[in-house]
Order: C-alpha cells, then structure tokens, then sequence
C-alpha cells in the first residue's frame, strides 16, 4: 500500500514538473529599450532597441523605459487583421503578449518622425500575410527612412 502511494506521489510530482517546465520553456519574454541614443551609435537618437525582433506566439515583449519621454504604440494598418491595438504611457514600461502571427509595426508617439519606429513578427502560420498592406502604409518624416531600413532587416533575418 504505502509503496501505491509513493509511486502515484512521484507520477503526480513528475507531471507538475514536466507543467512547469513546458510553459516556461515555451513562452519568452523579449526585451525593447526605449533609448534616447543607440549605446553602439550615439549619432542615432531615439531609438527601439532592437527595432526589428522576432517572437513566437505566446511569448511576451517587454518595453523597459530605460530613458524617459518615450512611449510604444502600434500603427493603424500595419498589425494582423483581428490583432490588439495597443499604446502606453509615457516614461512608463510596458508588457504586451503577442498571439496572432505575423507583422505588427509601432512608434514612439513624439519621436516617431524622427524614425523612433519598430518592427515585431510573430511567426507561426501564414504570418506574412499582411506584410505588403503593412508596407503600403505612408509613412512621414525620418520613420520613411527608418522603416525602409528595418523591412530589408526583416528581409536579411529570414
Ligand atoms: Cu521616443
């Protein structure tokens, strides 16, 4: 009897083991500094770092407000059809979880014409799907140049 019990004990210790390992090996959370200046490039101001980054669903990202004055917010027509918009308060860090696969671009709300501008993909099926409608959005000022930039990244990474 009591060897019964020992042995369901260690089925039921080994189960919640193999839980807990399995979630934590299955999300991520990913770090983007909000930066006044690029620590590798001090002539790029205002800056995501890394700007473009990518995910799997479930995993997290974390803005972290290294500087002040800087807040992320996602861009009308360039995330998932069905995906959550988002946007945070200034000076403050901000944690989002992705769950639908594919491109999502964000700014920086007072930089984002200086190019404080991002890319995140989450990939899993189909994520490229809205990648030409999320290029197609006219951009202004710097954030042009920058995503320019940051879609032949993305192009390079795969
Ligand atoms: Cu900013």
């Amino acid at each position: 009897m009591k060897k019964g019990i020992c042995i369901a004990l260690t089925v039921v210790v080994a189960t919640i083991s193999f839980a807990v390992f399995s979630v934590e090996t299955h999300a991520e959370t990913h770090v983007v500094k909000m930066l006044n200046k690029d620590p590798d490039n001090k002539k790029k101001r205002n800056v995501f770092i890394p700007s473009v980054l990518k995910i799997k669903p479930g995993d997290t990202v974390h803005f972290v407000a290294v500087n002040k004055g800087h807040n992320t917010q996602s861009i009308k027509g360039m995330i998932p059809k069905g995906a959550k918009t988002w946007r945070s308060k200034f000076s403050k860090d901000f944690k989002i979880t992705f769950d639908k696969p594919g491109v999502y671009g964000y700014r920086c709300a007072p930089h984002y014409v200086l190019g404080m501008v991002g890319l995140i993909v989450v990939e899993g099926e189909n994520w490229k799907a809205n990648m030409a409608a999320a290029k197609k959005v006219k951009q202004h000022g710097r954030a042009k140049k920058i995503f320019n930039a940051l879609w032949r990244e993305l192009d390079k990474a795969k």
